[in-house]
C-alpha cells in the first residue's frame, strides 16, 4: 500500500469548473443562480445528467428508494466496505450553483482523476448524491440522509408534503427515480463530505480550507397561529385577533433570545404562510418556522425552551390561539477524529492555508456521522453569501479544496500500488 497520495498528485481543476457551469445550465434560477429544487423535472434532468457522467466514468449507478444515488468505483478487494464521498444536487429556489453541487461535482473528479492517474484502492470509492438535502420543499432538511442513518422511517419521509400538497412518495415516482435499493441497506467504511462554507469565517481569515471539526445542531419549530378573519378597513383595533402581530411579535422575541445567548447561537424565521393571504383580510391563520442553531447542545434545548414558553403568552395578551411542532431536529456533531486528521494532513501536504471550522449549515454528513466515520472539507464563499443566487466561490478555491478531499478520500480507500 501506498501511504498517501504524492503531493504533486491534483484533480483536473478546469474539468471541475466546466461540470459546475454545466450543471449550473440545469433548473436555472432568475438571478444567476439555481432553482433546481427537490423532485422537480429539473432535479430530474440534473439526475439524468450527473448519471451519465458518473457512468463515462466507468461508475455503476444505483438509486435507494429515497431516490439518493450511488455510483460505485471498484475497489481491488470487494469484502472492505466502500469510501462514500457525496453531496447533493437539489438546490434551494433562489439557490446557488455550488450549495451541494460543489460535492457531488468534486466527488466525481475524484474519480474522474483517479482513472487519468489509474490509481487502484482497496476499497470501493462511492459518489453520492443525496435526495432533498435542502428541505426546501419538503421539510425537513437532509431527509434521505436522515432514513439512510435510521433517523426517519420511510413511510414518514414519502407522506412529506409539499406547499402544493404533494407528498414525497409521489413526486419521488413521478419523476422517475424511485430506486429499488433498500435504505441504509449500504454500509460505509468512512464518509467525506466536500462544501462551500455558506458563511464568512475563511475568507476572513484568508484560509483555503476548512478542516470541519463539528457541525452546529438544529431545531426547526413550526408555530402555526390562529386569528379571526375580518375586514382590514372596518374592523376596529380593539376587536382584532390578529395572529400577523403576534408572529411579528415573537420574530422579535426570537431574536432577543438569539441576542440573549451569544456568542454561538443563531435563530430566525425564512418562511410564513398567511391565510387567506389577501390584503384586506386580517389573517385567520399564520404558519412559520422558526429555525434555531447552536454548537452546544444545552444552550440548543435551552433557547428551544424559552421560546417555546414565551410564544403562547404573546398569544395570550391577543387572544391568539399558538401551537407549535418540531418538524426539524439534530443534535451537534462532532466528526470523526483521524478523518479530520487526514483532512488536515492533506491540506499541509499541498501546502493550502487551513483552519478548524464548526459548521453553520447543516449537511448529510450529520446523519452520516450516525452510521459510520464521517467529516467534511470546506472551502471559502464570496462574502459568506450562500442560499442565494448571488452564491460565488472562485475556481482557485473550489480546486483546492478538491485536492484536499483527493488526498484525504484516496488515502483513506488505501491506495494499492
Ligand atoms: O439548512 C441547512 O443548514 C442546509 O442548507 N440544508
Ligand atoms: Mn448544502
Ligand atoms: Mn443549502
Amino acid at each position: 500500500m501506498v501511504a498517501a497520495p504524492g503531493e504533486n498528485m491534483r484533480i483536473n481543476g478546469d474539468r471541475l469548473w466546466d461540470a459546475l457551469m454545466d450543471m449550473a445550465k440545469v433548473g436555472p434560477g432568475i438571478a444567476g443562480g439555481n432553482n433546481r429544487q427537490t423532485l422537480t423535472d429539473s432535479d430530474a434532468e440534473g439526475r439524468s445528467l450527473f448519471k451519465t457522467w458518473c457512468e463515462s466514468a466507468g461508475m455503476t449507478v444505483g438509486v435507494d428508494k429515497m431516490g439518493t444515488m450511488f455510483a460505485t468505483r471498484a475497489g481491488t478487494d470487494p469484502s472492505v466496505l466502500p469510501v462514500y464521498v457525496g453531496s447533493h444536487l437539489d438546490t434551494q429556489p433562489t439557490g446557488g450553483k455550488y450549495d451541494g453541487v460543489l460535492g457531488v461535482l468534486a466527488a466525481l473528479e475524484v474519480v474522474r482523476t483517479m482513472n487519468d492517474l489509474g490509481i487502484r484502492t482497496k476499497h470501493p470509492i462511492v459518489v453520492t448524491n443525496w435526495a432533498n438535502e435542502e428541505g426546501a420543499r419538503f421539510a425537513p432538511a437532509m431527509l434521505a440522509s436522515g432514513v439512510f442513518a435510521g433517523v426517519h422511517s420511510l413511510e414518514y419521509a414519502y407522506g412529506r408534503k409539499d406547499p402544493d400538497g404533494k407528498t414525497y412518495g409521489e413526486e419521488l415516482k413521478r419523476i422517475g427515480w424511485l430506486g429499488d435499493e433498500e435504505v441504509g441497506a449500504r454500509k460505509m467504511h468512512a464518509y467525506f463530505e466536500y462544501h462551500i462554507e455558506q458563511g464568512p469565517i475563511l475568507e476572513n481569515e484568508d484560509k483555503q480550507i476548512g478542516v470541519v471539526t463539528h457541525c452546529q445542531g438544529l431545531w426547526w419549530l413550526e408555530f402555526t397561529l390562529t386569528g379571526k378573519e375580518a375586514h382590514t378597513g372596518s374592523t376596529p383595533m380593539n376587536m382584532r385577533v390578529n395572529a400577523g402581530l403576534a408572529m411579528s411579535r415573537i420574530l422579535e422575541m426570537v431574536q432577543a433570545v438569539a441576542m440573549e445567548n451569544q456568542p454561538g447561537a443563531v435563530a430566525g424565521v425564512g418562511q410564513v404562510f398567511f391565510s387567506p393571504n389577501s390584503r384586506n383580510v386580517l389573517p385567520g391563520k399564520v404558519v412559520f418556522t422558526v429555525d434555531l442553531r447552536t454548537p452546544d447542545k444545552e444552550k440548543l434545548d435551552r433557547m428551544r425552551a424559552k421560546i417555546e414558553a414565551e410564544a403562547p403568552k404573546i398569544c395570550d395578551e391577543l387572544g391568539v390561539g399558538c401551537s407549535v411542532e418540531a418538524i426539524g431536529h439534530f443534535e451537534p456533531v462532532t466528526f470523526d477524529p483521524k478523518l479530520v486528521t487526514a483532512v488536515r494532513n492533506a491540506a499541509e501536504r499541498l501546502g493550502y492555508s487551513h483552519m478548524n471550522i464548526i459548521s453553520g449549515a447543516g449537511h448529510d454528513a450529520c446523519w452520516a456521522a450516525k452510521v459510520a466515520p464521517a467529516t467534511m472539507v470546506m472551502c471559502p464563499c464570496v462574502g459568506g453569501l450562500s442560499h442565494n443566487e448571488a452564491e460565488e466561490i472562485s475556481k482557485e478555491w473550489a480546486a483546492a479544496g478538491a485536492d484536499v478531499l483527493f488526498h484525504a478520500v484516496v488515502e483513506t480507500a488505501e491506495i494499492v500500488a
